[in-house]
Protein backbone atom coordinates (compact mmCIF):
# COMPACT_ATOMS: atom_id res chain seq x y z
CA UNK A 1 0.00 0.00 0.00
CA UNK A 2 0.99 3.96 -0.44
CA UNK A 3 3.04 5.35 2.81
CA UNK A 4 3.06 4.28 6.00
CA UNK A 5 4.68 6.61 7.83
CA UNK A 6 5.25 6.93 11.92
CA UNK A 7 2.65 8.64 14.00
CA UNK A 8 4.11 11.45 15.44
CA UNK A 9 3.07 11.44 18.91
CA UNK A 10 1.30 9.18 21.27
CA UNK A 11 -2.10 11.17 20.93
CA UNK A 12 -2.73 11.14 17.45
CA UNK A 13 -5.11 13.62 15.48
CA UNK A 14 -7.35 13.66 12.79
CA UNK A 15 -8.68 15.73 10.45
CA UNK A 16 -12.21 15.00 9.05
CA UNK A 17 -13.17 16.83 6.36
CA UNK A 18 -16.66 17.15 5.13
CA UNK A 19 -18.18 16.37 1.44
CA UNK A 20 -17.72 20.00 -0.36
CA UNK A 21 -20.80 21.34 -2.52
CA UNK A 22 -20.13 25.14 -3.21
CA UNK A 23 -23.87 25.06 -4.67
CA UNK A 24 -25.23 23.74 -1.90
CA UNK A 25 -28.53 25.13 -0.47
CA UNK A 26 -29.66 24.75 -4.24
CA UNK A 27 -31.84 20.91 -3.59
CA UNK A 28 -32.02 21.03 0.61
CA UNK A 29 -31.08 22.65 3.30
CA UNK A 30 -27.95 22.63 4.40
CA UNK A 31 -27.05 21.37 7.51
CA UNK A 32 -23.91 19.75 9.25
CA UNK A 33 -22.08 16.87 8.04
CA UNK A 34 -23.72 14.49 10.06
CA UNK A 35 -21.03 11.39 9.13
CA UNK A 36 -17.81 12.83 9.63
CA UNK A 37 -19.28 14.40 12.68
CA UNK A 38 -20.20 10.82 14.08
CA UNK A 39 -16.50 9.89 13.38
CA UNK A 40 -15.25 12.29 15.27
CA UNK A 41 -16.82 12.16 18.34
CA UNK A 42 -16.18 8.04 18.31
CA UNK A 43 -12.10 8.93 17.86
CA UNK A 44 -12.69 12.25 20.72
CA UNK A 45 -14.57 8.92 23.08
CA UNK A 46 -11.13 6.92 22.44
CA UNK A 47 -8.83 9.87 23.06
CA UNK A 48 -8.02 10.70 19.55
CA UNK A 49 -8.03 14.54 18.72
CA UNK A 50 -10.18 15.00 16.29
CA UNK A 51 -11.24 18.10 14.36
CA UNK A 52 -13.94 18.44 11.41
CA UNK A 53 -13.41 20.84 8.52
CA UNK A 54 -16.62 21.74 7.41
CA UNK A 55 -16.45 23.33 3.56
CA UNK A 56 -19.88 24.56 3.48
CA UNK A 57 -19.62 26.69 6.35
CA UNK A 58 -16.67 28.70 5.86
CA UNK A 59 -16.48 32.22 7.26
CA UNK A 60 -13.28 32.72 3.90
CA UNK A 61 -13.65 30.49 0.50
CA UNK A 62 -13.16 27.10 2.03
CA UNK A 63 -9.85 26.34 0.22
CA UNK A 64 -7.89 28.91 1.89
CA UNK A 65 -9.73 28.03 5.20
CA UNK A 66 -8.77 24.49 4.59
CA UNK A 67 -4.96 25.25 4.58
CA UNK A 68 -4.92 27.51 7.62
CA UNK A 69 -6.69 24.08 9.50
CA UNK A 70 -3.85 22.15 7.88
CA UNK A 71 -0.63 24.18 9.00
CA UNK A 72 -2.49 24.89 12.43
CA UNK A 73 -1.54 21.84 13.54
CA UNK A 74 0.20 18.09 13.01
CA UNK A 75 -2.16 15.98 11.54
CA UNK A 76 -1.47 12.01 12.09
CA UNK A 77 -4.43 11.77 9.74
CA UNK A 78 -6.69 13.19 7.53
CA UNK A 79 -9.89 12.13 6.06
CA UNK A 80 -11.77 13.23 3.22
CA UNK A 81 -15.94 12.65 2.81
CA UNK A 82 -16.86 11.44 -0.50
CA UNK A 83 -20.03 11.49 -2.21
CA UNK A 84 -20.96 10.84 -5.93
CA UNK A 85 -22.87 14.36 -5.99
CA UNK A 86 -19.64 16.24 -4.39
CA UNK A 87 -16.55 13.94 -5.39
CA UNK A 88 -15.04 16.61 -7.62
CA UNK A 89 -15.08 19.12 -4.79
CA UNK A 90 -14.36 16.39 -2.51
CA UNK A 91 -11.41 15.51 -5.00
CA UNK A 92 -10.24 19.42 -5.15
CA UNK A 93 -9.81 19.46 -1.27
CA UNK A 94 -8.03 16.08 -0.93
CA UNK A 95 -5.02 17.65 -3.68
CA UNK A 96 -5.17 20.79 -1.57
CA UNK A 97 -4.29 18.83 1.46
CA UNK A 98 -1.49 16.52 -0.66
CA UNK A 99 0.05 19.96 -1.64
CA UNK A 100 -0.02 21.59 1.94
CA UNK A 101 1.03 18.81 3.81
CA UNK A 102 2.73 16.44 1.64
CA UNK A 103 3.70 14.19 4.43
CA UNK A 104 -0.35 13.84 5.69
CA UNK A 105 -1.44 10.17 5.65
CA UNK A 106 -5.02 10.99 3.58
CA UNK A 107 -7.80 8.78 3.69
CA UNK A 108 -10.91 8.81 1.76
CA UNK A 109 -14.24 7.46 3.08
CA UNK A 110 -18.32 8.01 2.45
CA UNK A 111 -20.49 6.64 -0.27
CA UNK A 112 -18.28 7.04 -3.40
CA UNK A 113 -15.33 5.68 -1.97
CA UNK A 114 -16.78 2.60 -0.50
CA UNK A 115 -18.58 1.87 -4.26
CA UNK A 116 -15.38 3.43 -6.17
CA UNK A 117 -11.97 2.78 -4.64
CA UNK A 118 -10.28 2.12 -7.69
CA UNK A 119 -11.67 5.36 -8.75
CA UNK A 120 -10.73 6.90 -5.55
CA UNK A 121 -7.03 6.00 -6.11
CA UNK A 122 -6.95 7.39 -9.49
CA UNK A 123 -8.37 10.60 -9.39
CA UNK A 124 -7.40 11.57 -5.68
CA UNK A 125 -4.03 11.56 -3.21
CA UNK A 126 -5.07 8.64 -1.39
CA UNK A 127 -3.07 6.70 0.31
CA UNK A 128 -6.18 4.32 1.56
CA UNK A 129 -9.93 4.12 1.18
CA UNK A 130 -12.38 3.22 3.99
CA UNK A 131 -15.17 1.04 3.00
CA UNK A 132 -18.53 1.51 4.49
CA UNK A 133 -19.15 2.72 8.39
CA UNK A 134 -15.51 4.76 8.89
CA UNK A 135 -15.52 4.15 12.75
CA UNK A 136 -13.87 0.61 13.28
CA UNK A 137 -11.37 1.03 10.50
CA UNK A 138 -10.72 4.47 11.59
CA UNK A 139 -10.18 3.29 15.30
CA UNK A 140 -7.57 0.58 13.73
CA UNK A 141 -5.45 2.77 11.90
CA UNK A 142 -4.94 5.38 14.67
CA UNK A 143 -4.15 2.41 16.76
CA UNK A 144 -1.74 1.23 14.70
CA UNK A 145 -0.25 4.14 14.37
CA UNK A 146 -0.08 4.87 17.45
CA UNK A 147 1.71 1.20 17.92
CA UNK A 148 4.23 1.82 14.94
CA UNK A 149 2.41 -0.92 13.38
CA UNK A 150 1.93 -1.44 9.63
CA UNK A 151 -1.01 -0.04 8.25
CA UNK A 152 -1.90 -2.58 5.87
CA UNK A 153 -4.45 -5.71 5.87
CA UNK A 154 -7.31 -3.30 8.20
CA UNK A 155 -10.40 -4.53 8.24
CA UNK A 156 -12.45 -2.28 5.95
CA UNK A 157 -10.41 -0.84 3.55
CA UNK A 158 -9.16 -0.72 0.10
CA UNK A 159 -5.36 -0.27 -0.31
CA UNK A 160 -3.29 -0.31 -3.32
CA UNK A 161 -0.07 -2.88 -3.95
CA UNK A 162 3.03 -2.46 -5.15
CA UNK A 163 1.78 -3.94 -8.40
CA UNK A 164 -0.74 -1.11 -8.09
CA UNK A 165 -4.02 -3.82 -7.61
CA UNK A 166 -6.43 -2.54 -5.31
CA UNK A 167 -7.34 -4.86 -2.58
CA UNK A 168 -10.45 -4.98 -0.59
CA UNK A 169 -10.34 -5.90 2.83
CA UNK A 170 -14.13 -6.55 4.07
CA UNK A 171 -15.67 -5.65 7.33
CA UNK A 172 -18.97 -6.40 9.09
CA UNK A 173 -21.62 -3.89 9.08
CA UNK A 174 -21.50 -2.27 13.28
CA UNK A 175 -23.72 -4.39 15.17
CA UNK A 176 -27.19 -2.42 16.98
CA UNK A 177 -24.83 -1.73 20.43
CA UNK A 178 -21.80 -0.72 18.38
CA UNK A 179 -24.51 1.83 16.13
CA UNK A 180 -26.25 3.24 19.43
CA UNK A 181 -22.68 3.73 20.77
CA UNK A 182 -21.40 5.87 17.53
CA UNK A 183 -24.55 7.67 17.17
CA UNK A 184 -24.95 8.49 21.57
CA UNK A 185 -21.20 9.60 20.56
CA UNK A 186 -22.09 12.29 18.11
CA UNK A 187 -20.96 15.55 19.72
CA UNK A 188 -24.22 17.50 19.08
CA UNK A 189 -23.05 20.34 21.49
CA UNK A 190 -20.30 20.69 19.34
CA UNK A 191 -22.02 20.71 15.93
CA UNK A 192 -22.50 24.58 14.67
CA UNK A 193 -26.54 24.18 13.46
CA UNK A 194 -26.61 27.52 15.07
CA UNK A 195 -24.16 29.23 12.49
CA UNK A 196 -25.73 27.09 9.71
CA UNK A 197 -29.60 28.56 10.75
CA UNK A 198 -27.90 32.52 10.87
CA UNK A 199 -26.91 31.78 7.42
CA UNK A 200 -30.38 30.26 6.03
CA UNK A 201 -31.95 32.91 7.95
CA UNK A 202 -30.73 35.53 6.41
CA UNK A 203 -30.41 34.06 3.16
CA UNK A 204 -33.99 33.03 3.57
CA UNK A 205 -34.87 36.81 5.04
CA UNK A 206 -37.01 35.98 7.36
CA UNK A 207 -37.20 39.12 8.60
CA UNK A 208 -38.78 40.67 5.07
CA UNK A 209 -41.67 37.79 5.44
CA UNK A 210 -44.97 39.62 5.81
CA UNK A 211 -46.84 37.74 8.45
CA UNK A 212 -45.75 36.31 11.75
CA UNK A 213 -47.30 33.06 10.81
CA UNK A 214 -45.13 32.77 8.00
CA UNK A 215 -42.10 33.51 9.79
CA UNK A 216 -42.86 30.65 12.10
CA UNK A 217 -43.45 28.30 9.40
CA UNK A 218 -39.86 29.16 7.88
CA UNK A 219 -38.09 29.25 11.07
CA UNK A 220 -39.61 25.77 12.02
CA UNK A 221 -38.12 24.90 8.85
CA UNK A 222 -34.49 26.34 9.28
CA UNK A 223 -34.11 25.68 12.95
CA UNK A 224 -33.97 21.61 12.55
CA UNK A 225 -31.67 19.05 13.75
CA UNK A 226 -30.88 15.94 11.80
CA UNK A 227 -30.61 12.68 13.43
CA UNK A 228 -30.24 9.18 11.92
CA UNK A 229 -31.23 6.31 13.65
CA UNK A 230 -30.53 3.15 11.21
CA UNK A 231 -27.87 2.12 9.69
CA UNK A 232 -29.35 0.90 6.15
CA UNK A 233 -32.87 0.89 4.29
CA UNK A 234 -33.48 -2.78 2.87
CA UNK A 235 -35.74 -2.38 0.59
CA UNK A 236 -33.57 -2.77 -2.50
CA UNK A 237 -35.10 0.05 -4.55
CA UNK A 238 -32.76 -0.43 -8.26
CA UNK A 239 -32.30 3.52 -8.58
CA UNK A 240 -30.76 3.90 -4.62
CA UNK A 241 -27.29 3.60 -3.86
CA UNK A 242 -27.63 3.97 0.22
CA UNK A 243 -29.48 0.32 0.10
CA UNK A 244 -26.29 -1.20 -1.24
CA UNK A 245 -23.89 0.61 1.21
CA UNK A 246 -23.23 -1.63 3.95
CA UNK A 247 -23.29 -5.06 1.74
CA UNK A 248 -20.72 -3.44 -0.18
CA UNK A 249 -18.48 -2.97 2.25
CA UNK A 250 -18.97 -6.63 3.91
CA UNK A 251 -19.16 -8.24 1.06
CA UNK A 252 -22.30 -10.23 1.85
CA UNK A 253 -25.90 -9.06 3.28
CA UNK A 254 -25.23 -6.90 6.33
CA UNK A 255 -28.05 -7.21 9.11
CA UNK A 256 -30.28 -4.44 9.88
CA UNK A 257 -29.70 -2.07 12.91
CA UNK A 258 -31.31 0.83 14.80
CA UNK A 259 -32.26 2.56 18.14
CA UNK A 260 -34.94 1.78 20.01
CA UNK A 261 -37.93 4.46 21.26
CA UNK A 262 -36.45 4.94 24.41
CA UNK A 263 -32.67 5.59 22.71
CA UNK A 264 -34.46 7.99 20.40
CA UNK A 265 -35.43 9.90 23.07
CA UNK A 266 -32.37 9.81 24.58
CA UNK A 267 -31.07 11.45 21.24
CA UNK A 268 -34.03 13.77 21.34
CA UNK A 269 -33.26 15.30 24.65
CA UNK A 270 -30.00 15.90 24.11
CA UNK A 271 -30.03 17.56 20.68
CA UNK A 272 -32.52 20.07 22.73
CA UNK A 273 -30.38 20.19 25.54
CA UNK A 274 -27.21 21.32 22.74
CA UNK A 275 -29.79 23.57 20.97
CA UNK A 276 -32.12 24.84 22.83
CA UNK A 277 -33.68 26.80 19.79
CA UNK A 278 -34.09 23.99 17.75
CA UNK A 279 -37.72 23.96 16.70
CA UNK A 280 -38.11 20.15 14.27
CA UNK A 281 -35.69 17.37 14.66
CA UNK A 282 -35.23 15.33 11.29
CA UNK A 283 -35.43 11.90 11.30
CA UNK A 284 -33.06 11.07 8.44
CA UNK A 285 -33.29 7.58 8.80
CA UNK A 286 -33.50 6.10 5.29
CA UNK A 287 -36.98 4.96 5.98
CA UNK A 288 -38.10 5.58 9.63
CA UNK A 289 -41.11 3.20 9.80
CA UNK A 290 -41.35 -0.32 8.63
CA UNK A 291 -44.74 -1.87 7.88
CA UNK A 292 -43.97 -4.32 10.72
CA UNK A 293 -42.79 -1.59 13.20
CA UNK A 294 -43.13 -2.20 16.95
CA UNK A 295 -40.77 1.47 17.56
CA UNK A 296 -43.17 4.15 16.41
CA UNK A 297 -46.20 3.89 18.09
CA UNK A 298 -44.00 3.82 21.98
CA UNK A 299 -42.26 6.37 20.46
CA UNK A 300 -45.00 8.66 20.19
CA UNK A 301 -46.13 8.28 23.34
CA UNK A 302 -42.64 8.84 24.80
CA UNK A 303 -42.35 11.63 22.74
CA UNK A 304 -46.12 13.13 24.07
CA UNK A 305 -44.94 11.91 27.69
CA UNK A 306 -41.57 14.03 27.52
CA UNK A 307 -43.43 16.90 26.45
CA UNK A 308 -45.98 16.90 29.14
CA UNK A 309 -43.43 16.63 31.65
CA UNK A 310 -41.38 19.51 30.35
CA UNK A 311 -38.39 17.35 29.28
CA UNK A 312 -38.34 18.33 25.55
CA UNK A 313 -40.27 21.59 24.34
CA UNK A 314 -44.14 20.80 23.62
CA UNK A 315 -43.92 22.79 20.58
CA UNK A 316 -41.33 20.67 18.93
CA UNK A 317 -41.92 19.02 16.27
CA UNK A 318 -40.21 16.37 13.88
CA UNK A 319 -39.87 15.19 9.99
CA UNK A 320 -39.25 12.27 8.91
CA UNK A 321 -39.14 9.48 5.67
CA UNK A 322 -41.22 6.50 5.87
CA UNK A 323 -42.79 3.46 4.00
CA UNK A 324 -46.01 4.37 2.65
CA UNK A 325 -46.96 1.14 3.04
CA UNK A 326 -46.05 1.02 6.35
CA UNK A 327 -48.68 4.19 7.13
CA UNK A 328 -51.60 3.11 8.94
CA UNK A 329 -54.77 5.72 10.51
CA UNK A 330 -53.63 5.13 13.78
CA UNK A 331 -49.53 5.15 13.28
CA UNK A 332 -50.94 8.39 11.40
CA UNK A 333 -52.75 10.07 14.28
CA UNK A 334 -50.17 9.19 16.78
CA UNK A 335 -47.40 10.96 14.70
CA UNK A 336 -49.31 14.08 14.17
CA UNK A 337 -50.35 14.17 18.06
CA UNK A 338 -46.54 13.18 18.78
CA UNK A 339 -45.97 16.46 16.62
CA UNK A 340 -44.56 15.25 13.66
CA UNK A 341 -45.65 17.72 10.63
CA UNK A 342 -44.09 16.69 7.47
CA UNK A 343 -43.98 12.90 6.59
CA UNK A 344 -41.50 12.03 3.33
CA UNK A 345 -42.60 9.36 1.26
CA UNK A 346 -40.39 8.02 -1.76
CA UNK A 347 -43.36 7.74 -4.13
CA UNK A 348 -41.37 8.00 -6.93
CA UNK A 349 -43.31 7.52 -10.01
CA UNK A 350 -47.38 7.22 -10.30
CA UNK A 351 -46.94 4.36 -12.89
CA UNK A 352 -47.12 0.47 -11.60
CA UNK A 353 -45.07 -0.26 -14.41
CA UNK A 354 -42.25 1.93 -13.57
CA UNK A 355 -42.75 1.25 -9.70
CA UNK A 356 -42.21 -1.88 -10.80
CA UNK A 357 -39.27 -1.28 -12.70
CA UNK A 358 -38.00 0.25 -9.80
CA UNK A 359 -38.59 -2.38 -7.33
CA UNK A 360 -41.87 -0.99 -5.39
CA UNK A 361 -44.36 -2.09 -6.99
CA UNK A 362 -45.66 -3.18 -4.10
CA UNK A 363 -46.53 0.71 -2.88
CA UNK A 364 -48.58 1.71 -5.10
CA UNK A 365 -52.19 0.82 -4.02
CA UNK A 366 -51.52 2.63 -0.56
CA UNK A 367 -50.36 5.99 -2.25
CA UNK A 368 -54.06 7.40 -2.64
CA UNK A 369 -55.17 6.39 1.14
CA UNK A 370 -52.43 7.03 2.70
CA UNK A 371 -51.76 10.50 1.24
CA UNK A 372 -55.50 11.16 1.54
CA UNK A 373 -55.67 9.98 5.50
CA UNK A 374 -52.27 12.07 6.35
CA UNK A 375 -53.92 15.29 4.65
CA UNK A 376 -57.00 14.71 7.09
CA UNK A 377 -55.30 14.70 9.86
CA UNK A 378 -53.03 17.62 9.08
CA UNK A 379 -49.83 16.42 8.21
CA UNK A 380 -48.20 16.85 4.93
CA UNK A 381 -46.68 14.28 2.65
CA UNK A 382 -43.31 15.32 1.17
CA UNK A 383 -43.22 13.23 -2.09
CA UNK A 384 -40.14 12.71 -3.94
CA UNK A 385 -40.73 11.90 -7.37
CA UNK A 386 -38.23 10.47 -10.46
CA UNK A 387 -40.67 11.64 -13.48
CA UNK A 388 -38.88 8.49 -16.10
CA UNK A 389 -37.26 5.06 -15.62
CA UNK A 390 -34.81 3.91 -18.51
CA UNK A 391 -38.01 1.84 -19.75
CA UNK A 392 -40.95 4.43 -19.15
CA UNK A 393 -43.25 5.23 -21.71
CA UNK A 394 -44.73 9.21 -22.28
CA UNK A 395 -48.30 7.69 -20.54
CA UNK A 396 -45.75 6.94 -17.45
CA UNK A 397 -44.36 10.95 -17.59
CA UNK A 398 -47.70 12.31 -18.30
CA UNK A 399 -49.62 10.05 -15.22
CA UNK A 400 -46.57 10.84 -13.05
CA UNK A 401 -47.11 14.88 -13.41
CA UNK A 402 -50.82 14.87 -13.54
CA UNK A 403 -51.24 13.13 -10.38
CA UNK A 404 -48.11 14.96 -8.77
CA UNK A 405 -50.06 18.26 -9.78
CA UNK A 406 -53.19 17.03 -8.18
CA UNK A 407 -51.36 16.55 -5.23
CA UNK A 408 -49.92 19.58 -4.90
CA UNK A 409 -53.11 21.41 -5.02
CA UNK A 410 -54.33 19.39 -2.25
CA UNK A 411 -51.49 20.25 -0.24
CA UNK A 412 -49.00 17.89 -0.41
CA UNK A 413 -45.31 19.41 -1.14
CA UNK A 414 -43.23 17.39 -4.13
CA UNK A 415 -39.40 17.20 -4.71
CA UNK A 416 -38.92 16.01 -8.71
CA UNK A 417 -36.28 14.72 -10.47
CA UNK A 418 -36.38 14.14 -13.95
CA UNK A 419 -34.74 10.85 -14.20
CA UNK A 420 -32.82 8.34 -12.89
CA UNK A 421 -29.17 9.34 -11.34
CA UNK A 422 -26.93 6.22 -11.71
CA UNK A 423 -25.39 6.78 -8.60
CA UNK A 424 -22.60 4.41 -7.92
CA UNK A 425 -23.30 1.23 -6.53
CA UNK A 426 -27.09 1.54 -7.54
CA UNK A 427 -28.57 -1.20 -9.18
CA UNK A 428 -29.81 0.52 -12.45
CA UNK A 429 -25.86 2.15 -12.41
CA UNK A 430 -24.83 -1.33 -12.97
CA UNK A 431 -26.79 -2.85 -15.31
CA UNK A 432 -24.73 -2.74 -18.86
CA UNK A 433 -28.49 -2.77 -20.95
CA UNK A 434 -28.77 1.16 -19.80
CA UNK A 435 -25.45 2.20 -21.19
CA UNK A 436 -26.35 3.19 -24.28
CA UNK A 437 -29.04 5.40 -22.30
CA UNK A 438 -26.81 6.85 -19.89
CA UNK A 439 -25.58 10.65 -20.54
CA UNK A 440 -21.74 11.53 -18.89
CA UNK A 441 -20.62 14.74 -17.70
CA UNK A 442 -16.88 15.98 -18.24
CA UNK A 443 -15.97 16.57 -14.46
CA UNK A 444 -12.80 18.76 -13.79
CA UNK A 445 -10.94 18.50 -9.95
CA UNK A 446 -10.17 22.10 -9.81
CA UNK A 447 -6.19 22.74 -9.28
CA UNK A 448 -5.00 20.54 -11.31
CA UNK A 449 -5.18 18.70 -14.42
CA UNK A 450 -7.39 15.89 -13.28
CA UNK A 451 -10.63 15.22 -15.27
CA UNK A 452 -13.31 12.27 -16.11
CA UNK A 453 -16.30 11.12 -17.16
CA UNK A 454 -19.07 10.73 -14.90
CA UNK A 455 -22.39 9.35 -15.75
CA UNK A 456 -25.25 11.69 -14.61
CA UNK A 457 -28.23 10.89 -15.99
CA UNK A 458 -29.46 7.49 -17.21
CA UNK A 459 -32.58 8.23 -20.12
CA UNK A 460 -35.62 6.54 -20.83
CA UNK A 461 -34.70 3.78 -23.41
CA UNK A 462 -38.06 5.42 -26.07
CA UNK A 463 -36.07 8.17 -27.82
CA UNK A 464 -39.60 9.78 -28.04
CA UNK A 465 -39.59 10.05 -24.45
CA UNK A 466 -35.92 11.13 -23.97
CA UNK A 467 -36.38 14.20 -25.60
CA UNK A 468 -39.42 14.96 -24.39
CA UNK A 469 -37.58 14.62 -20.61
CA UNK A 470 -34.56 16.40 -22.36
CA UNK A 471 -36.82 19.15 -23.29
CA UNK A 472 -38.41 19.80 -20.03
CA UNK A 473 -35.51 19.48 -18.30
CA UNK A 474 -33.64 22.62 -20.82
CA UNK A 475 -37.17 24.77 -20.29
CA UNK A 476 -37.01 24.07 -16.29
CA UNK A 477 -33.52 25.26 -16.49
CA UNK A 478 -34.01 28.68 -18.60
CA UNK A 479 -36.99 29.42 -16.34
CA UNK A 480 -35.18 28.76 -13.30
CA UNK A 481 -31.89 30.78 -13.67
CA UNK A 482 -33.80 33.93 -13.67
CA UNK A 483 -36.15 32.92 -11.05
CA UNK A 484 -33.59 32.15 -8.77
CA UNK A 485 -31.90 35.29 -9.32
CA UNK A 486 -35.18 37.01 -8.21
CA UNK A 487 -36.10 35.11 -4.83
CA UNK A 488 -34.38 34.81 -1.99
CA UNK A 489 -34.77 30.87 -2.16
CA UNK A 490 -37.20 28.30 -4.61
CA UNK A 491 -38.10 25.48 -2.50
CA UNK A 492 -39.25 22.20 -3.60
CA UNK A 493 -42.54 22.85 -4.25
CA UNK A 494 -41.94 25.83 -6.47
CA UNK A 495 -39.57 24.21 -8.44
CA UNK A 496 -41.92 21.08 -9.09
CA UNK A 497 -44.78 23.44 -10.16
CA UNK A 498 -41.95 24.64 -12.57
CA UNK A 499 -41.13 20.91 -13.93
CA UNK A 500 -45.00 20.81 -14.17
CA UNK A 501 -45.00 23.82 -16.55
CA UNK A 502 -42.18 23.06 -18.46
CA UNK A 503 -43.82 19.95 -19.41
CA UNK A 504 -46.95 21.41 -20.78
CA UNK A 505 -46.19 22.78 -24.35
CA UNK A 506 -43.71 19.84 -24.78
CA UNK A 507 -46.56 16.85 -23.73
CA UNK A 508 -49.10 19.16 -25.57
CA UNK A 509 -47.25 18.69 -28.84
CA UNK A 510 -47.72 14.95 -28.29
CA UNK A 511 -51.45 15.38 -27.75
CA UNK A 512 -51.13 14.67 -24.04
CA UNK A 513 -52.93 17.12 -21.43
CA UNK A 514 -51.30 17.66 -18.37
CA UNK A 515 -53.10 20.57 -16.45
CA UNK A 516 -54.45 24.09 -17.68
CA UNK A 517 -51.08 27.13 -18.36
CA UNK A 518 -52.87 29.78 -16.32
CA UNK A 519 -53.85 27.70 -13.80
CA UNK A 520 -50.42 26.45 -12.66
CA UNK A 521 -48.72 29.88 -13.09
CA UNK A 522 -51.35 30.88 -10.86
CA UNK A 523 -50.47 28.39 -8.62
CA UNK A 524 -46.57 28.95 -9.00
CA UNK A 525 -47.43 32.91 -8.25
CA UNK A 526 -49.13 32.36 -4.82
CA UNK A 527 -46.14 30.30 -3.39
CA UNK A 528 -43.75 32.59 -4.63
CA UNK A 529 -41.68 34.28 -2.02
CA UNK A 530 -40.70 38.20 -1.68
CA UNK A 531 -39.01 38.99 -4.46
CA UNK A 532 -36.14 41.10 -4.79
CA UNK A 533 -36.90 44.82 -4.62
CA UNK A 534 -34.27 44.62 -7.88
CA UNK A 535 -36.00 41.94 -9.35
CA UNK A 536 -37.37 42.29 -12.96
CA UNK A 537 -40.75 41.12 -13.85
CA UNK A 538 -41.16 37.47 -13.04
CA UNK A 539 -43.65 37.08 -15.85
CA UNK A 540 -40.66 37.34 -18.01
CA UNK A 541 -38.52 34.46 -16.31
CA UNK A 542 -41.61 31.63 -16.86
CA UNK A 543 -43.18 33.02 -20.63
C1 LIG B 1 -28.95 13.21 5.46
C2 LIG B 1 -28.86 13.15 3.96
C3 LIG B 1 -28.87 14.34 3.28
C4 LIG B 1 -28.91 15.67 3.98
C5 LIG B 1 -27.48 16.05 4.33
C6 LIG B 1 -27.39 16.61 5.70
C7 LIG B 1 -26.03 16.53 6.22
N1 LIG B 1 -25.23 17.50 5.90
O1 LIG B 1 -25.69 15.59 6.92
C8 LIG B 1 -29.50 16.57 2.87
C9 LIG B 1 -31.00 16.61 3.01
C10 LIG B 1 -28.96 17.99 2.85
C11 LIG B 1 -29.14 15.76 1.64
C12 LIG B 1 -29.11 16.31 0.40
C13 LIG B 1 -28.81 15.58 -0.72
N2 LIG B 1 -28.59 14.26 -0.79
CO1 LIG B 1 -28.49 13.13 0.70
N3 LIG B 1 -28.61 11.85 2.00
C14 LIG B 1 -28.75 11.92 3.28
C15 LIG B 1 -28.86 10.50 3.86
C16 LIG B 1 -30.34 10.15 3.99
C17 LIG B 1 -28.19 10.25 5.18
C18 LIG B 1 -26.73 10.70 5.22
C19 LIG B 1 -26.24 10.52 6.60
O2 LIG B 1 -26.19 11.42 7.39
N4 LIG B 1 -25.91 9.28 6.94
C20 LIG B 1 -25.49 8.92 8.26
C21 LIG B 1 -23.99 9.02 8.39
C22 LIG B 1 -23.59 8.57 9.76
O3 LIG B 1 -23.49 8.14 7.41
P1 LIG B 1 -22.45 8.61 6.28
O4 LIG B 1 -22.52 10.04 6.00
O5 LIG B 1 -22.56 7.67 5.16
O6 LIG B 1 -21.05 8.37 7.02
C23 LIG B 1 -20.58 7.10 7.40
C24 LIG B 1 -19.77 6.39 6.31
O7 LIG B 1 -20.12 6.76 5.00
C25 LIG B 1 -18.37 6.70 6.61
N5 LIG B 1 -17.78 7.95 6.16
C26 LIG B 1 -18.36 9.05 5.68
N6 LIG B 1 -17.44 10.00 5.44
C27 LIG B 1 -16.27 9.49 5.77
C28 LIG B 1 -14.99 10.04 5.73
C29 LIG B 1 -13.91 9.27 6.15
C30 LIG B 1 -12.57 9.85 6.13
C31 LIG B 1 -14.12 7.95 6.60
C32 LIG B 1 -12.98 7.13 7.03
C33 LIG B 1 -15.39 7.40 6.63
C34 LIG B 1 -16.45 8.18 6.22
O8 LIG B 1 -18.36 6.72 8.03
C35 LIG B 1 -19.56 7.37 8.49
C36 LIG B 1 -19.95 6.80 9.81
O9 LIG B 1 -20.13 5.40 9.74
C37 LIG B 1 -28.16 9.68 2.74
C38 LIG B 1 -28.57 8.24 2.67
C39 LIG B 1 -27.74 7.42 3.61
N7 LIG B 1 -28.36 6.46 4.20
O10 LIG B 1 -26.56 7.66 3.82
C40 LIG B 1 -28.54 10.48 1.50
C41 LIG B 1 -27.56 10.51 0.34
C42 LIG B 1 -26.16 10.70 0.85
N8 LIG B 1 -27.97 11.71 -0.36
C43 LIG B 1 -27.95 11.57 -1.62
C44 LIG B 1 -28.33 12.58 -2.52
C45 LIG B 1 -28.41 12.18 -3.95
C46 LIG B 1 -28.61 13.86 -2.08
C47 LIG B 1 -28.99 15.03 -2.96
C48 LIG B 1 -28.23 15.17 -4.23
C49 LIG B 1 -30.48 14.93 -3.20
C50 LIG B 1 -30.98 15.98 -4.13
N9 LIG B 1 -31.10 15.61 -5.38
O11 LIG B 1 -31.26 17.04 -3.71
C51 LIG B 1 -28.70 16.22 -2.04
C52 LIG B 1 -27.28 16.71 -2.30
C53 LIG B 1 -26.86 17.71 -1.30
C54 LIG B 1 -25.48 18.14 -1.55
N10 LIG B 1 -25.34 19.41 -1.64
O12 LIG B 1 -24.57 17.35 -1.72
C55 LIG B 1 -27.48 10.20 -2.04
C56 LIG B 1 -26.03 10.23 -2.51
C57 LIG B 1 -25.79 9.25 -3.60
C58 LIG B 1 -24.35 9.18 -3.94
N11 LIG B 1 -23.88 7.99 -4.21
O13 LIG B 1 -23.67 10.17 -3.98
C59 LIG B 1 -27.69 9.38 -0.75
C60 LIG B 1 -26.73 8.26 -0.53
C61 LIG B 1 -29.12 8.82 -0.82
C62 LIG B 1 -29.34 7.99 -2.07
N12 LIG B 1 -28.89 6.81 -2.18
O14 LIG B 1 -29.91 8.47 -3.00
N13 LIG B 1 -28.87 14.49 1.94
S1 LIG C 1 -36.82 3.09 0.19
FE1 LIG C 1 -35.39 4.81 -0.09
S2 LIG C 1 -33.52 4.30 1.01
FE2 LIG C 1 -34.76 2.42 0.78
S3 LIG C 1 -33.96 1.42 -0.99
FE3 LIG C 1 -35.67 2.66 -1.64
S4 LIG C 1 -34.79 4.66 -2.20
FE4 LIG C 1 -33.23 3.54 -1.04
Amino acid sequence: MGRARRSTSDSPSALLIGPYDPHCGEFTFLAPPLGVWRLAGVLEAAGIETKVFDPNCCREPPQRALERVLLSGAWDIVGVSTTGMTLRFDLELAHIVRRVTPEAFIVAGGMEATFRPELMFELGPFDLIVLGEGERPLLDLVARRRAGQPLGGIAGTAERNKDGQIIRIPQRALSRDELRDAIYSTPYDKMPYSAYWERLESAYRIGALPSKAAREAHLAEIRSVRLITLNYCPMGCTFCSSTNFLHEAQGSVASLARLEADECLTMIERIVAAHPRVRTIIFQDDIFVFTRDRRILPLCDGIIAAKRSGRIPPNLQFISTNRIDAMTGPRLTAMKRAGFRVLGFGIENFSPGVLGEFNKAQIHRHIEPVLSTALANGVTPFLDLILSSPHAALEDVCQTLREAYRWLRQGCEIGMYPYVIPFSGAMLAKDPSLLPHTHYARRHVAGTDIAWQQPVKILPMDPDVADAILRMERSFESMLGPLERQVAHLPSRLRSLLWILSSLPIMAERGQYIADESEVRGELYARLPPLRPEAAPLAAATA
